[in-house]
């Protein structure tokens, strides 16, 4: 019988489905493991063969895990709410729910036709309302708590308004915002319903505020740092500015430091450990306040060389900062205006990226140093960030590129605190060493006593402390879409309030157009019917606003990041609809303890999550702070692009050998349209790309027209990918698990050859047909009894296979079954025993193929549950030896001992030979030398 796949695996298919295979039972006495992919945005374009890459790892692990006994979690969903299929709407009108749906058949399809073992009954949509209800939850749990630093958790809002009652908010050390002033109980009380609301918001750990945020107009919408590419929107490339809008923004910077411990406890790779490292960017240094001359007003710096104070020579706010219009003078005001527009235009990005061009503007003010008490120029500059530090610096040109470069630009003395002293960057490389040379309390002090000295003397002033600061800024959670969570709140007197529980979700409502309104608020401002009735409790027409009952709801959406900051857990228990998961089923999965997926999201999703997991761990919501004990990074695959060359000005396209010296433009090809040899299919090109149709085509001598090729990132956009619906066709999923693992290590990026996938197809029609005695019914074959060969082929098989799975290399596995197969047909095993194991071992590879022969094998069963074959050690071991016999140094004849017998018992097997009695003829020997395991001499 041949080797079916196609109608193997679709039988399989059926069956996984149709038995709940690989259902996990949050009831159950064995171990858990909770093996986790990404999930997918459900894009349009469906899979290509980059895609799987990462979920046939986990797939593999996950069926391992369940050949070792664990009950295994191994969920799968979609992360549906999201910008292209908003986008599609606005284009086409077509609501995003329908094409969302319809993508997300594809995508089922696809994953179905890989084999993978998911437990389907647990799928979770982001953009459904029964799982967006528990987005909307915990946005709300997250707006009733505050960051208590002295218990260094997040707390209900109660026992912070409980102290505010009892004693005002002097001794209350919270994470919150800095202009909040200080009252005592009397004046809580006395304060009105909506000035405790604004106090409140000011501490809650989501909370409304004047952001600076990154406005694409294009996009329409609010972008986040990590949503921004090299000045511009990740999506589209299309240009960003700063603006400042009311937004929702999460208090992710309470976090900061516990953000950064946590790495030290959990196993993920140090590249991506390193990226939230510097993300969250830790700096020790000291805070510094500068009296503003003529004001009553201070300016508080943020410095990491509080020991360079004394060559401070001017001082540089942020064109944003709040004291810019209060102190600029009259002199400078239009100048100052003028610079700030003209910076507004800029991203923080450029800013930070841009060191050549200087720019900046003198506000007429000037500063008291707070030793020499010396009047210092107040400057603007986009070089300082608002939002990072004070939003303010003290310059310090003889120490700082940047002040240096400022100071040469607009001719600001350049004093040199450091005058004969070796600044060299090996020099300060040691920081015990460098000596500060530059007023009396800090002259002679090496570097560090230095900062320590300063920081102490401008304590003693009043004017600064030691202050450690993050670059991590809160999160800006508000986005101007219609494709997103709707935010369970609406306003009464400006002041938001949440929808309770109960009346939970609030579903997103039918707008007629996806786009801002003309009065340019959020989509949402076009519904109808979006306004909350507190008497009914439910969504009623706009037009029954009163703002006594009946009140507006929040416009916003919230960002991408929400619907995938919890998912791991909803996994635990998606069907309940009463609890986001039930505290029985959160005790018994706790965490996820593999999680496979791209390095692209190191500081989106993945530090986003260990915040909600965190404040879900300080409410007492989860049993673990981490959420993943161990992450793993699955490497790109490439695609092999072509591409035709364009002569520049003009539709000319010139054959790959013939661009030598000219001015050519390459433009992707389609690699479909482009056979092995890189030739073009120039009529399949014209069709293709319509606005060359008529182009004209310069070939080669031979009249074929060549492509350049290059290797790219596998993309739609690259027009290098390939489909996997194709070779599941034409070579069967297993060949293509097989060959994506045997591509090379997961975690690198490693080029796509759809040829080289005979191989694996190849090894798996040997593997069939090393079954043929079962395949095709004979099992009577004779080998009731495995011979030593075929054990011990066997043996190591599953010992390497088990390391290689332990360690994660997939690619390994795969060359180990080549042999093992190998080996086995040139031994013409045929023994069940044997058979049986080495297909355990194949099925988290080859899972249609393993299942299909072992029903063959005469089990009615799944193999999915199959323990995994032990190994022993014992069949590797040579159980026997040749030992050469010798006389008197000259070897006569060969005999086979087992490995077992002692010194006395071979020297007793030796004597008892027949050829050894030949060889003595009655004579007896002096003496016989044994040594076990090499040689018998026989002296005499
Ligand atoms: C004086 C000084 C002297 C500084 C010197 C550096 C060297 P990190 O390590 O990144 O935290 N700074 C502070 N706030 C800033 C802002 N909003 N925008 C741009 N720059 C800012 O660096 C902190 C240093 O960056 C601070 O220490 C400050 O310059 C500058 F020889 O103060 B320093």
């Amino acid at each position: 019988m041949q080797y079916n796949f196609n109608e193997i695996e679709a039988k399989w298919q059926k069956y996984w489905a149709e038995n709940q295979t690989f259902r996990a039972e949050n009831n159950s006495d064995k171990k858990k493991f909770y093996v986790l992919d990404m999930f997918p945005y459900p894009s349009g374009a469906g899979l290509h063969v980059g895609h799987p890459l990462g979920y046939i790892a986990s797939d593999i692990y996950a069926r391992y895990k369940r050949h070792q006994g664990f009950n295994v979690l191994h969920p799968q969903g979609y992360d549906s709410f999201g910008l292209p299929a908003e986008q599609y709407a606005i284009q086409t009108g077509q609501h995003p729910a329908i094409t969302t749906a319809a993508n997300i058949k594809t995508y089922r399809r696809q994953l179905d036709q890989l084999g993978f073992s998911f437990d389907w009954s647990r799928e979770v949509r982001t953009s459904s309302p029964e799982y967006y209800k528990w987005t909307q939850w915990i946005f709300i749990q997250i707006f009733n708590s505050w960051y208590n630093t002295d218990t260094d958790k997040a707390e209900d809002i109660d026992t912070l308004i409980a102290i505010l009652e009892t004693e005002g908010n002097a001794n209350v050390n919270a994470v919150c915002d800095d202009d909040i002033a200080v009252f005592s109980a009397e004046d809580w009380t006395a304060f009105s319903e909506v000035e405790k609301q604004e106090i409140l918001l000011k501490y809650r750990l989501t909370y409304l505020a004047d952001t600076e945020v990154n406005w694409c107009p294009a996009l329409g919408t609010v972008l986040a740092n990590d949503e921004i590419v090299n000045g511009v929107s990740e999506r589209g490339g299309h240009p960003v500015v700063r603006k400042k809008m009311t937004q929702w923004s999460m208090r992710i910077s309470a976090y900061a430091q516990r953000l950064l411990d946590g790495l030290d406890t959990i196993d993920w790779p140090q590249p991506l450990k390193d990226s939230q490292t510097n993300w969250i960017g830790r700096s020790e240094g000291a805070s510094a306040i500068f009296n503003v001359n003529g004001h009553d007003e201070t300016i508080e710096v943020f410095t990491t060389r509080p020991d360079t104070i004394f060559g401070v020579s001017f001082m540089t706010l942020a064109p944003e900062h709040e004291l810019v219009g209060k102190i600029t003078t009259a002199e400078y005001k239009d100048e100052v205006e003028a610079y700030i527009e003209a910076t507004a235009k800029r991203s923080e990005r450029d800013r930070m990226a841009d060191v050549k061009t200087i720019s900046g503007a003198f506000t007429g003010a000037y500063a008291e140093h707070p030793f020499t008490k010396e009047p210092i120029p107040i400057w603007i500059g986009d070089y300082v960030l608002a939002g990072y530090g004070t939003g303010a610096v003290m310059s310090v040109p003889c120490g700082d590129q940047r002040d240096y470069d400022f100071a040469k630009h607009f001719n600001l003395p350049i004093p040199n605190i450091f005058e004969g002293i070796d600044i060299s960057e090996e020099a300060f490389a040691d920081k015990d060493k460098t000596i500060i040379a530059n007023s009396d309390f800090l002259n002679g002090l090496p570097y560090k006593k230095a900062v320590k000295r300063a920081i102490f003397e401008l304590e003693k002033l009043g004017q600064g402390k030691g202050k450690v600061n993050y670059r991590l800024r809160d999160a800006v959670f508000s986005r101007q879409r219609y494709w997103g969570e709707p935010f369970p709140v609406y306003y009464v007197d400006g002041m938001p309030q949440m929808i309770a529980k109960e009346h939970l979700p609030i579903e997103l409502p039918e707008v007629e157009k996806y786009l801002p309104t003309e009065t340019g608020e959020p989509p949402l401002g076009n519904a109808d019917v979006w306004a909350w009735d507190t008497v009914a409790n439910k969504v009623v027409a706009n037009s029954k606003i009163d703002h006594k009952t009946v009140f507006p709801l929040e416009l916003n959406t919230m960002p991408g990041w929400a619907g995938s900051s919890q998912y791991f857990n909803r996994y635990m228990d998606p069907n309940n609809s009463d609890e986001i998961f039930s505290k029985k089923a959160i005790d018994y999965w706790e965490d996820v303890d593999l999680y496979i997926g791209g390095s692209e999201h190191a500081t989106g999703h993945l530090l986003y999550s260990r915040f909600w997991q965190k404040f879900m761990f300080d409410k007492g919501l989860v049993p673990k702070d981490e959420f993943a004990k161990k992450l793993i990074n699955q490497g790109m695959i490439t695609g092999t692009s072509a591409f035709v060359y364009r002569a520049e000005n003009g539709k000319t396209m010139i054959s790959k050998g013939l661009i030598a010296d000219k001015n050519v433009v390459p433009i992707h090809a389609d690699v479909s349209l482009v056979n092995a040899s890189d030739e073009l299919d120039i009529d399949g090109f014209k069709k293709w790309r319509e606005e060359y149709a008529d182009a004209e085509f310069i070939t080669e001598e031979d009249g074929t027209f060549k492509v350049g090729r290059e290797v790219e990132k596998m993309s739609k956009s690259k027009f290098n990918v390939v489909n996997p619906d194709a070779i599941c066709e034409e070579y069967g999923a297993d060949s293509l698990r097989l060959y994506e693992m045997f591509l090379g290590p997961l975690e690198q990026s490693k080029p796509w050859n759809t040829a080289g996938i005979t191989g694996t197809h190849g090894f798996l029609k040997k593997l069939w047909k090393l079954y043929a005695p079962f395949i095709d019914g004979s099992q009577d074959n004779g080998q009731e009894e495995p011979s030593k060969e075929a054990l011990k082929t066997l043996h190591k098989t599953i010992k390497k296979v088990q390391e290689d799975i332990e360690n994660f290399s997939f690619n390994t596995s795969v060359s180990t079954f080549m042999i093992a197969v190998n080996e086995l047909s040139a031994q013409k095993c045929a023994n069940k025993e044997v058979l049986e194991a080495l297909i355990i071992l194949v099925s988290p590879y080859a899972p249609h193929i393993a299942e299909e022969l072992w029903s063959k094998l005469g089990h009615t069963e799944s193999i999915a549950t199959a323990p995994f074959p032990k190994f022993e050690e014992k069949y590797l071991k040579e159980s026997s030896k040749e030992y050469p016999i010798s006389f008197n140094g000259k070897m006569k004849f060969t005999m086979e001992l087992s490995l077992d017998l002692s010194k006395d018992e071979i020297e007793a097997a030796v004597m008892a030979n027949e050829k050894t009695q030949q060889q003595l003829q009655g004579r007896e020997p002096k003496k016989v030398i044994v040594v076990p395991g090499k040689i018998v001499n026989i002296v005499g």
